[in-house]
């Protein structure tokens, strides 16, 4: 073996041991490079950690053959002590901004203009590269003979710092350039970025230590990359999406795109952006899979109109869209202006966070009375949408904010998740603040609100409190419980209000009479709404369950519950351990069904829907499933946008087959489910090597018996 072979000599370099080294570096690169560029792992974990410790083993008996792109000189031994300052070969511009379609047709009208006025009237078509702009720290990474030896943040675009042992340990930076015969110099820029699940991850150490928390991911990048030690980068899980490329010190966008600036090089000359980009992919760096190519600047619109959406569903953040000309020879024509290249512009999406001020802290009643403390502000926009008011979670939050009436705080909306708090501003507080204590009695019914020690949460447990009612209501009408068209949080409130309605059972004694007596209400809406919870009554048990608002079941573990319990009655009477042999029912959910059952007051609101033909027992078509040898004890967790069936379906097939679904991946994990745009489970199950199944899959999995 060769191995025992290196272990035998000491210091003695043979053909074979040198041979070897360079064997295990081509194979680690490209293990590497499969596993961080191509989210595609080719081989095991465990094989890729025995070769790594052979390599580190070998150049540490024969030094001489250590070289700075083995995959062993990612991390540097030795912290760096400070980082020097250097000039860039070529300015890093930054982008002219666009705020939406007018502006960015502003701009191509402006760039035709410019061109008709020049001698040289365009010769190539004229189309468009639009790419997500990622909201992380610029990079200019300069590889001499195909090896890396300088990375440079951006600095103020003339000159950054040299950060070069920090992005080494970037693990989908290349440490060489996949080029048999590579150009003396290539210069590559891009995005250094923390994916979202990094990001949560570090917040989530740094506040256990008692660290302060990262403001926003690209602000944990930018301290991430300024760390001296490269040990703590690497273990941050940076990542990195190159998107320009230039050969020797010449921008190649600058150049005619006649003459090849590589004469020697086995590299065709680039003559597009979208030609580079693809060059990029193939010297060895991940390129965003989301670029596009776009004749119109209509297309260019319809790409960002849909990422303006689209971009929550991301693992990593986007700010914008930047878009090029694509042709090179066209993009040197036009040139730069002081500040910025004239061929290139960055839509850029509205703010997700804003400051403002909180006018005062306001808390709001669920419907399993959990007391939510807000924060109503000073309206401001944020992420398209007007915001006054923030969630301020808990008590503990507010603590830990001390946050105030007065207080200048910043908001933040990313996605669909409710406007928070991120932080307040000190600085700005004004004289006279006081520190903000959570109501001890419940704003909505008055009685003494109760926090557990334990728990985060404060509860009004008055069962008739008319917030908990209104909110039973409005769950109980919701689309996955009863779905009863019409009736939305507005109804509810005069519902309860003009005491109409006392109990959910009460939806089902209103007449049109009565409903005709509230004020607003047409007879069109109220016939249609009187129809609607006649109908209501035809929903499956498993809604019904579901519709109760139970703690702990949602509409996955109803659907659980009701296959193994199919009347009311039988659930009702079930022991606390007979609940949680239910696979896939766990005892805190066990015992919140059992309380649930023993409350009396439960206990008649059931006789009361029963007696109006709700549906509390399964139909016979949806008695239990036979269960599924393959699927019976095994662990899966399901995500990504499947191509056809819903995430809560899928799960629900998966459990009534026998199947145990969970939210996140461990060890303990058998399959992942995949769907598109699948983000941190997806990257967690490769590292724990778990095996995937498409729906297909699945489905596949499912059919067997
Ligand atoms: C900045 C960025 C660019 C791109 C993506 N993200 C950015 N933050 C890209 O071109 N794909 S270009 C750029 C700049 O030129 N300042």
């Amino acid at each position: 073996m060769l191995w025992s072979l290196a272990m035998d000599a000491i210091s003695q370099i043979t053909p074979e041991v040198e041979q070897r080294v360079q064997d295990l570096r081509k194979l680690l690169w490209q293990a590497s490079y499969d596993y961080y560029v191509l989210d595609a792992p080719t081989i095991e974990d465990a094989v890729y950690d025995q070769l790594y410790r052979e390599l580190v083993d070998l150049e540490t008996r024969h030094p001489e053959l250590i070289a700075p792109d083995s995959p062993t000189q990612r991390v540097g031994e030795r912290p760096a002590s400070q980082f020097v300052s250097v000039k860039h070969n070529i300015p890093l511009y930054s982008l002219e901004n666009a705020f939406g379609n007018e502006d960015l047709a502003k701009w191509q009208e402006r760039w035709q203009r410019q061109l008709l006025a020049s001698d040289r009237p365009p010769v190539d078509t004229i189309d468009y590269v639009c790419e997500l702009k990622i909201d992380g720290n610029a990079l200019a990474l300069t590889y001499e003979n195909g090896i890396l030896t300088r990375g440079v943040t951006r600095g103020d675009g003339i000159a950054g710092e040299a950060i070069t042992q920090n992005v080494r340990a970037i693990r989908s930076i290349p440490l060489r350039l996949n080029l048999d015969n590579p150009p003396p110099v290539v210069e590559v820029r891009g995005e250094a970025f923390l994916p979202l699940a990094s990001f949560e991850q570090i917040n989530q150490e740094r506040e256990q230590a008692g660290e302060a928390l990262f403001a926003n991911p690209r602000n944990a990048a930018a301290g991430t990359l300024r760390q001296l030690d490269s040990k703590i980068v690497a273990r941050r899980k940076l990542d990195f999406f190159a998107y320009t490329l230039h050969f020797g010190s010449g921008n190649l966008s600058l150049e005619s795109g006649e003459s090849n600036p590589t004469p020697h090089s086995p590299l065709p000359t680039p003559h597009s952006q979208w030609h580079c980009l693809e060059l990029l992919r193939q010297m060895g760096f991940r390129v965003n899979p989301e670029r596009r190519q776009c004749a119109h600047l209509q297309d260019v619109q319809e790409y960002c109109d849909r990422w303006s959406i689209d971009r929550t569903q991301l693992p990593y953040m986007t700010d914008g869209v930047v878009v090029k000309i694509n042709s090179l020879a066209l993009q040197a024509q036009l040139g730069f202006t002081q500040k910025f290249p004239r061929w290139a512009i960055a839509l850029k999406y509205p703010a997700e966070e804003a400051p403002t001020i909180v006018e005062r802290i306001s808390v709001n009643v669920g419907r399993t009375g959990a007391v939510t403390p807000l924060a109503e502000m000073r309206p401001v926009q944020l992420a398209g949408t007007t915001v006054a008011r923030a969630t301020l979670h808990n008590s503990d939050r507010i603590a830990e904010l001390d946050i105030r009436a007065g207080d200048t705080v910043i908001v933040r909306k990313a996605g669909e998740i409710i406007p928070e708090v991120v932080r307040v501003l000190y600085d700005l507080r004004p004289d006279g603040t006081a520190t903000y204590h959570m109501p001890t009695h419940c704003p909505e019914c008055g009685q003494r609100l109760v926090k557990p020690d334990d728990e985060a949460v404060t509860r009004c447990i008055n069962a008739s409190c008319p917030a908990i009612l209104r909110g039973a209501l409005v769950h109980w009408a919701s689309r996955q419980a009863l779905d009863i068209n019409g009736l939305g949080e507005k109804l509810v409130l005069q519902f309860v209000e003009t005491g109409l309605v006392e109990s959910v059972a009460d939806l089902y004694d209103i007449t049109l009479d009565r409903l005709l007596l509230l004020e607003r209400m047409g007879k069109k809406s109220a016939e249609k709404l009187v129809q609607a919870i006649a109908d209501s009554k035809q929903q499956p048990w498993a809604r019904v369950l579901y519709g109760l608002g139970i703690r702990h079941v949602g509409n996955v573990n109803a659907q659980i519950l009701t296959e193994r319990f199919s009347t009311v009655e039988s659930l009702a009477v079930a022991a606390v351990e007979t609940i949680a042999t239910v696979f896939g029912i766990g005892s805190e959910i066990a015992q919140s069904v059992y309380d649930w059952f023993q409350n009396p007051a439960n206990q008649s609101l059931i006789q009361r829907l029963q007696a109006t033909g709700l549906q509390f027992q399964a139909d016979r078509e949806t008695q239990p499933t036979a269960l599924n040898p393959s699927l019976v004890g095994k662990t899966f967790v399901v995500t990504g946008t499947l191509p056809t069936l819903k995430r809560d379906d899928a799960k629900a097939m998966i459990q009534s087959a026998g199947g145990k679904v969970t939210d996140s991946v461990s060890k303990k994990t058998d399959y992942l489910v995949v769907g598109e745009d699948a983000g941190s489970k997806l990257e967690k199950a490769q590292v724990l090597g778990i095996t995937q199944l498409s729906e297909a899959e699945l489905l596949e999995l499912l059919a067997e018996s």
